[in-house]
């Protein structure tokens, strides 16, 4: 989010977030005002953890406020330092959590199919400080959960994944939430399930349950009684309660995501230079996330300029994670080089556009968005030259980023 929030009720976003059963969730919303406990580990929340550890097959679940604060408190609990390896091509958060405790991302590679970390590159990237690798699911695929772990032992470093989007992800066999030493899950409002905002660190390791549960809530052992350095990363009960009520639709979410990505696919076929990124569908996916790459000399249209077509027809495709964290602050001023290091992160970043999906996207719509990109495709070069002429980037524009 940038500034103020635009309110695009007409617009076909990215990002519009799936609602469950509203009186299911009314209900739940009125017995937490009937209990009188809104917060710090209540009713709701409990469950919430229940039922997550339940489902991902994990002995604990943590809840928390967001997954920005999971990735925090968990970096701190597994006491990494000096240097972290995770991937350049992941939302900025992952590095942040590190930078904010004074620890140093270094910038791994991504395979440029799955746009997943490379192994190969984080093999590169190990040095005496390193001391932990971050695996970042990214687009809810599960890294390369053999490769990494195989790393991380040989050369003594703990083992996190970033399992933001990946939550009811995984491969055939097993779902996100029990490789490495935890996962961490985001229930922000954009995610297939959601908390409104919310988070969760899930992990089968007792002690680091037990560390992370008092760092989240200040580092209270008891009343009156502090043992660690703690911050506040509490869910409250509405969150808890949003997130349960997700949850049970979450099958419903997952199918209609799943419908409207294989009509993107059969939309965008025949489309020069526009392919969809191929999910794994022997494994467990939830297609929250339709990822078109865009060759520009094939299509004809440049990615930035598609964007801006889409925007001038009120599709609010985005281009995540665009430039990469490696072209973001501090990273940039730290590193002004890394990018000849990256030459995956900086392709795919350049070519990727996100597509709008989700509860609210019919299949009218979806045939909206690939009808609008089939027609710039065809007339790319005329687009391109009315826009530079106009000397406008809409999408830029309109939310002043
Ligand atoms: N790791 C990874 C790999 C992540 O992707 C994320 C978050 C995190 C860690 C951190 O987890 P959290 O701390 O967020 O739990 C959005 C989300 O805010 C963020 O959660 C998400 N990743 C990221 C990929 O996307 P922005 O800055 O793009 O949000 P914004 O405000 O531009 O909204 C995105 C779209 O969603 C827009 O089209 C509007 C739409 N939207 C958004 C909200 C909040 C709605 O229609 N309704 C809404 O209520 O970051």
């Amino acid at each position: 989010m940038f500034g103020a929030a635009p309110a695009f009720p007409d617009k076909l976003h990215v990002g519009r977030p799936n609602i469950g059963d509203r009186e299911r969730l009314l209900e739940r919303v009125n017995d937490i005002l009937d209990r009188r406990w809104l917060t710090n580990n209540g009713h709701y929340v409990q469950e919430f953890e229940r039922v997550i550890a339940q489902m991902v097959g994990a002995k604990h679940c943590i809840a928390t406020c967001n997954g920005e604060i999971a990735l925090e408190i968990a970096i701190r609990a597994l006491e990494l330092k000096g240097e972290v390896i995770v991937p350049a091509f992941t939302f900025v958060a992952t590095a942040h959590a590190l930078q904010w405790q004074e620890i140093t991302p270094v910038f791994a590679d991504i395979d440029p199919r799955t746009h997943l970390i490379n192994p190969e590159s984080v093999l590169r990237l190990i040095t005496p400080r390193t001391t932990g690798i971050i695996g970042v699911h990214v687009w809810g695929q599960p890294c390369d959960v053999d490769a990494l772990s195989a790393i991380a032992g040989e050369h003594g470093l703990k083992l996190l994944f970033d399992a933001a989007h990946a939550f009811g992800c995984g491969t055939s066999t097993r779902l996100a939430g029990t490789w490495g030493e935890a996962e961490v899950f985001s229930f922000h409002a954009t995610k297939l399930v959601n908390s409104l905002e919310g988070g969760a660190i899930v992990t089968n390791n007792d002690a680091l349950a037990k560390k992370i549960r008092l760092m989240k809530n200040f580092g209270f052992l008891g009343f009156d009684n502090v043992g660690y350095v703690g911050t506040n990363g509490k869910m409250n009960e509405f969150s808890a309660a949003m997130g349960l009520t997700s949850i049970e639709s979450m099958h419903e979410f997952i199918e209609h995501n799943r419908g409207n990505y294989h009509s993107y696919r059969d939309g965008l076929a025949a489309v020069p230079g526009i392919a969809l990124l191929e999910y794994d569908e022997e494994q467990h996916v939830n297609y929250q996330y339709v990822i078109a790459e865009v060759d520009g000399e094939m299509s004809g249209i440049d990615r930035d300029v598609l964007l801006d077509v889409l925007w001038a027809e009120n599709i609010l495709a985005r281009r995540y994670f665009y430039p990469g964290c490696h072209r973001m602050q501090p990273y940039r001023s730290y590193f002004p080089n890394a990018g000849l290091l990256l030459p995956e992160t900086e392709r795919v970043s350049s070519r990727v556009l996100v597509l709008p999906t989700g509860q609210t996207m019919t299949p009218a719509d979806v045939e909206r968005v690939c009808g609008v990109i089939r027609t710039a495709v065809e007339h790319g070069s005329d687009i391109t030259r009315r826009l530079e002429r106009a000397g406008k980037r809409l999408h830029g524009d309109i939310v002043g980023r």
